[in-house]
């Protein structure tokens, strides 16, 4: 197998999930609907009309994948807390049994000397407070706040790091303003308001979180270099406006306490007592990283496009996402660009310079359509070069001055990939999604060998 990456002393190895595409048990132990279980209910919303009902059934297995990342020999393991088991309604009264589940599982963590890193919301918001509006209402960040707060005292003194929301931007672009997620909200630009609260409620969140005694704290927020589609003016300024709504919109305010030029103007009511909040001071920042974005100007002929996942691109866009060619691509048809991410790395660096606090690649990873052999093998080089590619280009990125501490797979297990259904699968290891057998893969195997030798140990 081929060689392993060099590393800082102490770099964090990871893997990564979330609570809706493992989880399964949605109605058990009073767990409340989840704008996604109403999402998925919906004719033609998922591919095959699957849902994550039952998933990974990683609810019930959870000693099981904790096993495996036991004898993975990871550091740590970011997972997601489920908003509607903890408080079912979104506000008022906690549901002990699902507190009790997060309990289990960080305390069956710390036994196998494995860092619980814990997202407060990936995605699956309350469906009552959608129902009262949802990230349209200010009232939601505060509601998330008051959700930190419940999990943050009871978890607190075992959670090694914390991010109160995961890839803001996923949720307004495709949750509010393409419709291709749950809500399914196709808003177009009116969708800018769900940027600011998602923002002012991890804000909030951070705040919470640190009066409740926690300690790390960050983000997730997925970011990707944006190409200008050609040197002229025009796909240049288009490049620059798409990377100012997906990249500046979700970081600048929470680096800087400012928004991009002309956004603040967009945004619901004065901002600028807000911005205080959003800015509130993170002890590190996670980028997700998947691949870059070629932009051009309107009119190019590049509708067809992986950026926007499959969804109809809006007429009348002042940009326009092309494809990237000359690359290989994953089995998604995303393409395989490891360089990205260290030009990601280096531009964060550069642009935000001593405001950004040390960084985490809090998701990298790709989907193959893996199938388990006769042998009960899944010889899967393609992710095994993926994931060694893109450590070498954290390493190089940590030559360049940005000081990355750590990398999450995404994803630990395949699992529920949202509107693709079972189909895409990103894990370390299969996931049989009928018999729930799980197998590791070769790069399951991969890593393994490379932690067991790894002269620090564990980090
Ligand atoms: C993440 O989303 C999610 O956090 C996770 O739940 C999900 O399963 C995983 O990734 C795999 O999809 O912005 O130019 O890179 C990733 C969101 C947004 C990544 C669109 C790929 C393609 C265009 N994705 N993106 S670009």
């Amino acid at each position: 197998m081929s060689e392993f990456p060099t590393l800082p002393n102490g770099f964090v190895l990871g893997t990564a999930t979330a609570s809706y595409q493992v989880e399964g048990a949605v109605d058990e132990d009073g767990r409340g609907r989840s704008v996604w279980d109403t999402f998925c209910a919906e004719p033609d919303r998922i591919k095959n009309g699957e849902t994550g009902d039952v998933a990974c059934d990683h609810y019930h297995r959870y000693p099981e994948d904790v096993a495996l990342m036991s004898e993975l020999g990871m550091d740590a393991y970011r997972f997601s807390i489920a908003w509607p088991r903890v408080v079912p309604d979104g506000s008022g009264p906690v549901n002990p049994a699902g507190l009790d589940f997060y309990d289990r599982l960080v305390d069956s963590l710390l036994a196998a000397e494995i860092t619980p890193a814990a997202t407060l919301f990936h995605w699956d918001l309350p469906q009552a407070l959608q129902d009262a509006g949802g990230w349209q209402s200010r009232d939601t960040a505060a509601r998330l706040a008051e959700y930190a707060t419940v999990v943050g005292e009871r978890l607190g003194d075992r959670v090694g790091m914390w991010m109160p929301i995961n890839e803001p931007v996923v949720v307004t672009m495709f949750g509010h303003a393409l419709g291709v997620h749950a809500p399914g909200l196709a808003l177009g630009f009116d969708a800018l308001p769900v940027a600011h609260h998602l923002l002012l409620g991890h804000g909030l969140a951070v705040q919470a979180l640190r009066a409740a005694g926690c300690s790390s704290i960050g983000i997730a927020s997925n970011h990707a270099p944006t190409w200008p589609a050609s040197s002229s003016p025009e796909d240049q300024e288009a490049a620059a406006l798409y990377d100012t709504l997906v990249n500046r919109l979700f970081a600048d305010p929470v680096l800087t306490g400012a928004y991009p030029e002309g956004l603040a103007e967009a945004m619901p009511g004065p901002v600028e007592d807000d911005l205080k909040v959003i800015s509130s001071p993170l002890d590190w920042f996670g980028i997700n990283y998947y691949q870059p974005s070629l932009v051009g100007a309107p009119g190019g002929g590049g509708a067809e496009s992986p950026v926007l996942e499959g969804a109809p691109v809006p007429e009348g866009l002042p940009f326009e996402p092309r494809q990237l060619t000359g690359y290989d691509r994953t089995d998604f048809g995303w393409a395989v660009v490891p360089d990205g991410l260290r030009e990601i790395l280096v531009t964060f660096r550069e642009r935000y310079g001593d405001a950004l606090p040390p960084v985490y690649v809090t998701e990298s990873g790709c989907s193959f359509h893996d199938v388990v052999d006769e042998h009960g093998q899944v010889h899967d080089e393609r992710r095994v070069a993926y994931h060694r590619e893109h450590l070498d280009a954290v390493a190089a990125a940590v030559d360049a001055g940005v000081d990355v501490r750590g990398y999450f797979v995404w994803s630990l297990l395949d699992n529920f990939e949202w509107a693709e259904g079972f189909t895409e699968r990103f894990g370390l290891v299969h996931v049989d999604f009928e018999t729930q057998h799980r197998t590791p893969k070769d790069s399951y195997r991969w890593f393994q060998q490379h932690l067991a030798t790894r002269p620090s140990g564990k980090s």
